[in-house]
């Protein structure tokens, strides 16, 4: 941790910067060398024969260089290839010591180190960031007792049953193997095939269309370990768990029409948002939540606890909040640290144990397997970002890129050369839960995996309004992509099977058939806890545009810009040129974005300030009326003062109450716009301006004629 970001978190150091990050190197006051630490003279000129003439092949700085050069990609990971990491620190609230022996559990005093990345699945390295898509959200813990990777992703659920599926799957989302078309989308023919012929993926097709998949900020995401896992107590007594990551800031999303234009206009925009926050010290925070069933109550459920297509409801299995992880370190390099971890399910603690769940099952054996081939050999744990603080002791040995030396003859077990060191730690070592399995080999499914839409009409119950109409919107846009037109009509009777009028409503935008059955499961239960409504809100950490020019009124600027920064809102002036503005009074506000470099788009709210000269201006440009206009779209907070009004009324902000009296100076707020004309002070309307921001967006607005903004 700099020095900076720890006045600003006020915690104690890091302890694995402390003792082990040594080799986190600045290069300052160096002289500049070959990889062999020989001198260099001149890095700019290769070594020729004459000024003018062929390079030579001696020139050993020019061929180390450009080998080096040429080596520098490692094969990106098959799925979460896009992916931003930063570093931070859990602690737990109380000690677990009922539940688990995990040592990180037991103390509310001790901080472990974490690294997180979190990802996109589908796309390449260098795709967008705000696509449709599931989220990973992976965190190592450098624990006392060894790493610990919780692999989570944005969804508590998974596409297909046995991870056998997975290649099927995989090949089914990514772009088609003829053109490599389309990237990062699952808007194409071979998803909605393998969809269509796999109806277990019914339930996750839901959350993939829903909301959840295009979040406003990795901050505002859930995170879901998805399996079931075991936490085993020091009596050798284990409980059934699912982990869950809750968000201090509350789940939020982007409207469609936004993500697709900010994959053009800022491809990083999560992992900017990640990076600016981190060194502003915004630091993220996260509680950790358990849900626990105990052994006994296995199949005390209407759906298989080990069915990874199934959430545990929390009404029915509530979460239990047992510590909170706060992000406050950006990465150094990102490719020796997000492209260099590796995460592994089968990384647990004493403490920590799996379940049958057969997914967990071949994901055990997936993620070893693929580090092996991305990070070149067997030896990655002992790449910096992946090393534990707790000491390694055994006999493997040698393969590609051995950075330990390992001294003596011995490298073997049982020895008696090194009174057989190391040895086994039969008290403190780790120790499988011994559950029993007798069984005939099979390759077979449960019968009680065979459920695949009741929990999708659970989850289709549970939305509100806005929220089903934004799923709706979201098969006219995947499935409309599609072309073969059996497939689409097969995607009608399929998702007739969740909710008949879904299945009415994805025919009618698609121009097929209405299903020819009454549909549905017969649920009627809604889980209030799946629907982001119902989530926290808050505007501290949200970024608002202010809209000005010259002869804005600075009173009115000064004391709305202040409220915005005292409730720790985010400000960017935006004007059609960067540079200073000078205000009524003389006094100088800077524009540090204008049009070109900024959008609508990249931020939470808009305030249009005061001030007729200003607002005449702001009149004759497109952009500042399609900021507006576009912010009412997308169901945003919009304010303005007094002749910032007329913006409003200007641009497409209609059907609402904007205020336009003469005289009169209350607030007016109405689908979260704020105005207010011949106010004498603006904290009543900074206060209401700030209440609309902490509510994120004013779905209400999505009913006025022609504005849906999914
Ligand atoms: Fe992964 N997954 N996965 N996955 N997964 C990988 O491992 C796999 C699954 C998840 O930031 C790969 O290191 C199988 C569920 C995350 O580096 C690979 C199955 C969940 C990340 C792999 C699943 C995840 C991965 C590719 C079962 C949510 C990114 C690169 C069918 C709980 C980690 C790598 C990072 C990455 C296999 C399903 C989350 C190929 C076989 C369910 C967050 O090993």
């Amino acid at each position: 941790m700099d020095n900076q970001s720890q006045q600003n978190s006020g915690t104690p150091k890091d302890p694995k910067d402390s003792q082990l990050e040594n080799f986190r190197v600045d290069h300052k006051n160096t002289k500049l060398t070959t990889d062999q630490g020989v001198k260099v003279s001149n890095t700019d000129d290769s070594l020729k024969a004459g000024e003018r003439g062929p390079t030579l092949m001696e020139d050993f700085h020019f061929r180390e260089k450009m080998t080096h050069f040429d080596h520098e990609r490692i094969p990106e990971r098959v799925v979460h290839a896009r992916g931003f990491g930063a570093h931070g620190y859990f602690q737990v609230y109380e000690p677990m010591t009922e539940l688990t022996k995990a040592k990180f559990l037991q103390d509310p005093s001790v901080k472990t180190p974490v690294f997180v990345r979190f990802s996109t699945v589908v796309g390449s390295r260098g795709s967008a960031d705000t696509v449709r898509d599931v989220r990973g959200f992976a965190t190592k813990f450098y624990t006392e007792d060894g790493n610990y990777d919780l692999v989570a992703n944005n969804i508590p659920i998974f596409f297909i049953q046995d991870a056998i599926k997975f290649p099927d799957v995989v090949h089914a989302i990514k772009p088609e193997p003829h053109n490599e078309i389309p990237q990062a989308s699952a808007a194409h023919d071979t998803l909605w095939d393998f969809v269509v012929s796999n109806t277990e993926t019914a339930h996750m097709m839901m959350w993939l269309l829903s909301d959840r998949a295009i979040p406003r900020s990795f901050r505002m995401m859930e995170g879901f370990g998805v399996n079931t896992f075991r936490l085993v107590n020091d009596q050798g007594q284990a409980r059934f768990v699912k982990f869950h990551w809750k968000p201090k800031l509350g789940v939020h999303s982007l409207t469609w029409d936004e993500a697709q234009k900010l994959a053009g206009k800022d491809p990083d925009f999560h992992r900017k948002d990640l990076w600016e926050a981190i060194n502003m010290g915004d630091y993220p925070e996260y509680e950790l939540g358990i849900q626990i069933v105990e052994e006994k109550d296995e199949f005390a459920f209407d759906f298989d606890i080990l069915d990874p297509t199934k959430f545990w409801p929390e009404e029915v299995v509530p979460v239990k909040l047992i510590g909170k992880m706060t992000l406050n370190r950006n990465q150094d390099n990102f490719f020796a640290e997000t492209e260099q971890v590796a995460f592994h399910t089968g990384n647990v603690v004493p403490g920590i144990d799996f379940s049958n769940d057969p997914l967990l099952q071949g994901r055990l054996f997936s993620y070893l397997d693929t580090q092996l081939l991305r990070l070149g050999g067997p030896n990655f744990h002992e790449i910096p970002i992946n090393r534990p603080v707790a000491p390694v002791n055994n006999n493997q040995r040698d393969g590609f890129h051995r950075m330990s030396i390992d001294k003596g003859a011995v490298s073997y077990s049982k020895n008696s050369l090194r009174s057989n060191d190391p040895k086994p730690d039969e008290m403190n070592g780790y120790q499988h839960y011994m559950e029993k399995v007798e069984a005939q080999k099979v390759r077979m499914r449960s019968q009680s995996f065979q459920d695949h839409f009741s929990q999708a009409t659970l989850f289709w119950n549970s939305m509100t309004p806005a929220e089903k109409q934004h799923i709706i919107k979201a098969f006219h846009f995947e499935v409309g992509n599609v072309k073969d037109k059996q497939i689409k009509q097969r995607v009608v009777e399929m998702f007739n099977n969740v909710d008949g009028e879904l299945a009415k409503e994805i025919a009618k935008g698609l121009g097929m058939n209405p299903p020819a059955n009454p549909g549905g499961t017969g649920v009627t239960k809604s889980s209030p806890a799946v629907s982001q409504e119902n989530t926290i809100k808050m505007a501290q950490t949200r970024k608002v545009a202010v809209l000005a020019e010259n002869g804005f009124t600075n009173k009115e600027a000064v004391e709305v810009i202040n409220a915005l920064e005292g409730a720790n809102i985010h400000v960017d002036i935006v004007s059609k040129n960067l540079g200073m503005l000078t205000g009524d009074d003389g006094e100088q506000l800077e524009a540090n974005k204008n049009y070109a470099t900024s959008s609508e788009v990249m931020y939470d709210a808009v305030y249009v300030v005061g001030g007729q000269q200003s607002v005449t201006t702001l009149l004759t440009h497109k952009d500042a009326k399609n900021f507006i206009s576009d912010a009412f779209l997308h169901a945003k907070p919009i304010g303005a003062t007094n002749e910032g009004i007329d913006l409003l009324s200007e641009a497409d902000v209609q059907g609402v109450a904007i205020a336009d009296m003469e005289s009169g100076s209350a607030v007016f707020t109405d689908m979260g716009v704020v105005t207010v004309r011949n106010a004498s002070d603006f904290s009543a309307f900074a206060q209401e301006f700030i209440q609309a921001i902490s509510q994120h967006r004013h779905w209400m607005r999505e009913n006025i004629d022609g504005k849906m903004s999914g």
